[in-house]
């Protein structure tokens, strides 16, 4: 029967069209294509700024107005922020810098840091924290207060601490975190381009979340001058720590030169503190933290935060 297996085979013909249809239209739809306008993102900053330009010029006599830097530094966000346009780094670093009545300093400051910063492609954020009032100063609770106040502001990794009259002879000393708490400096001007004892780690620190939360912080007891950094440097080493340092040169600092402030003399109770530092890490630090800030304003080179952090205990 030829005219019987002819339909047969027409029809098989059509189940076979009609099933590769179905299956077609089963396929999973094809992407969009992507709009021409949507860039990628840009690439991760390499692991060396091609930006440096190594040992550099640090000079501090003549004054540089605010105006002046911000004119230099016309690619600074206000607040202080800066981050590379056409890479992204592997780091947000918050720099805290704490300060009292040093208005000339933290000019100097600035006028060095902004361009050493963008050099080394970091994506940062400056945080002034200003003691308020005219009590004793207390340099280390007001790191603290910078760390949980840029904490509050945004998502850092790592968080860099340094006195407002400490400026890098070297752009390649990263102001970032790596594996062990960082001190940032290997040799100071006033002794001589070395450090005054090995484990010195006043100054310029870096450490990162982690380091940071494992210390539980700096400790809040120290007012006046002296003692709070080696605290720091004992709380290092109490949790199994290390602290890490840029090599010769690189870690070159000059300070600049001044009188000790009037309401930040010398702590007379530095030995006993220190006497009792490894008991006190656990009870003073980050999780006993109390203070009020009183105002964050967005300055155009930098944030901010003035804050009153108390008085001491009554001797
Ligand atoms: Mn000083």
């Amino acid at each position: 029967m030829p005219r019987f297996k002819q339909t047969m085979f027409k029809l098989l013909l059509l189940l076979g069209c009609v099933l590769s249809v179905i299956s077609l239209q089963a396929a999973p739809p094809a992407a969009p294509p992507t709009p021409a306008a949507a860039a990628p993102p840009p690439p991760p900053c390499p692991d060396i700024s091609p930006l440096h330009v190594g040992p550099l010029k640090v000079e501090f006599g003549s004054r540089v107005s605010l105006d002046q830097i911000l004119k230099q530094n016309p690619n600074i966000e206000r607040g202080g922020r800066h981050r590379p346009r056409d890479c992204v780094a592997s780091q947000k670093v918050a720099v805290i810098i704490p300060f009292r009545d040093r208005e000339e300093h933290l000019e100097v400051w600035l006028h060095y840091l902004h361009p050493i910063l963008q050099r080394q492609q970091n994506d940062y954020r400056v945080y002034v924290v200003h003691q308020h009032g005219d009590g004793t100063f207390n340099r280390a609770k007001l790191m603290n207060v910078g760390y949980l106040e840029a904490q509050d502001d945004d998502d850092y990794d790592c968080f860099v601490f340094s006195d407002v009259d400490l400026i890098p002879m070297d752009d390649r000393n990263i102001y970032g975190c790596s594996s062990q708490p960082r001190h940032l400096i290997a040799g100071l001007e006033k002794w001589n381009f070395g450090l005054l004892y090995h484990t010195y780690y006043g100054g310029v620190i870096a450490l990162n979340k982690e380091q940071f939360l494992k210390i539980n912080g700096f400790p809040n007891n120290y007012w006046g001058w002296g003692g709070e950094d080696d605290d720091i440097y004992r709380r290092i080493v109490y949790t199994g720590m290390s602290v890490s340092r840029p090599d010769g040169k690189v870690g070159h600092y000059r300070n600049i030169h001044h009188e000790r402030d009037k309401l930040n003399q010398a702590n007379p109770k530095i030995r006993e503190l220190l006497r009792g530092a490894r008991r006190n890490m656990a009870m003073d630090g980050l999780n006993h933290l109390s203070y009020k800030v009183l105002r964050t304003t967005r300055e155009p080179l930098y944030t901010n935060v003035t804050v009153d952090i108390g008085n001491p205990p009554p001797p």
